[in-house]
């Protein structure tokens, strides 16, 4: 397959410690989570970025489609290799990573929705798939994969135009993904610093801050389970906390919503 450098401004002007210290950016792929994964498998070094102008199979969670088009998204993945224990809180430092992102670089306000969606006036504009490669049981890196639609057009999509947005949308002007690109990666890597100086529940905090979904209604799938009420309580492992129509309260590991 073709892979071309990224451009350079992105790769000299990067100031990061350890993710962006690698960048591969392919004109077209199927999904980064999926290339980046078979790299990691390979032994490709911690904090490399896998980055696409356009990905043709992009995947959301439990086997769901993640849309997107050329040079209208930013669609990449970074290969990391953390303790176990701290997983869950990767997961929070993707997503805080988005929602500093979109504020330095837009004055827009997002906000998360449990578990980790990135929403801008109840819409969606961003995801996360964290993926775990094992290997004889033990953790060999986890992939965290990010889509923000940028400037795409959310209308040609039928199956999201109803619940989606883009950045470009939100703020009646066009927006460049490859504008964008340099501080997703300089954001992830200093969130991931935080998280390895400051520990987990700082990073929680301030996940926390940004969560919307604590005292809404909400139905979240786990396993074959589908509970339904109030959101009380996040953990500091992403757990969610819910006071169902009896009084009655229910912790759930992980979920949909
Ligand atoms: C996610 O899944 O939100 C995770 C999306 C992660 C995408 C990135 S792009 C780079 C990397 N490589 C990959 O292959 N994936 C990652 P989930 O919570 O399961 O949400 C999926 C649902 O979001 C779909 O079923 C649609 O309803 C909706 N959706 C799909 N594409 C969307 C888009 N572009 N914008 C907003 N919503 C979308």
């Amino acid at each position: 397959m073709r892979q071309c450098f990224s451009p350079v401004a992105i790769l000299n002007g990067l100031n990061t410690r350890l993710i962006g210290q690698n960048v591969l950016f392919y004109p077209t792929l199927g999904s980064t989570n999926d290339m980046a994964g078979k790299m990691a498998g390979e032994g490709m070094s911690e904090g490399t970025v896998v980055a696409t102008a356009e990905q043709t199979a992009g995947r959301g969670r439990q086997g769901r489609k993640w849309f997107s088009a050329r040079d209208s998204a930013i669609t990449l993945s970074v290969i990391l290799r953390p303790d176990r224990l701290a997983l869950p809180q990767l997961n929070m430092v993707a997503g805080l990573t988005v929602v500093r992102c979109i504020e330095r670089m837009t004055n827009l306000k997002p906000v998360i929705k449990w578990p980790n969606d990135v929403l801008l006036n109840g819409r969606k504009v961003s995801g996360v798939l964290m993926e775990n490669v094992f290997e004889g049981g033990k953790l060999r890196a986890a992939i965290v994969g990010i889509g923000i639609n940028v400037r795409l057009d959310v209308s040609s999509f039928p199956e999201i135009a109803p619940i989606a947005t883009s950045l470009s949308t939100e703020l009646g002007r066009d927006m460049s993904p490859w504008e964008m690109l340099p501080c997703v990666i300089e954001e992830f890597d200093r969130s991931y610093q935080e998280l390895l100086a400051r520990g987990r529940f700082y990073i929680h905090e301030e996940w926390l801050a940004s969560v919307e979904t604590i005292g809404k209604m909400v139905r979240v799938t786990s396993g074959n389970i589908v509970e339904q009420g109030c959101a009380q309580a996040i953990d500091v492992d992403g757990n969610i906390t819910l006071r169902r129509a009896d009084g009655s309260s229910v912790t759930l590991v992980t979920g949909e919503q």
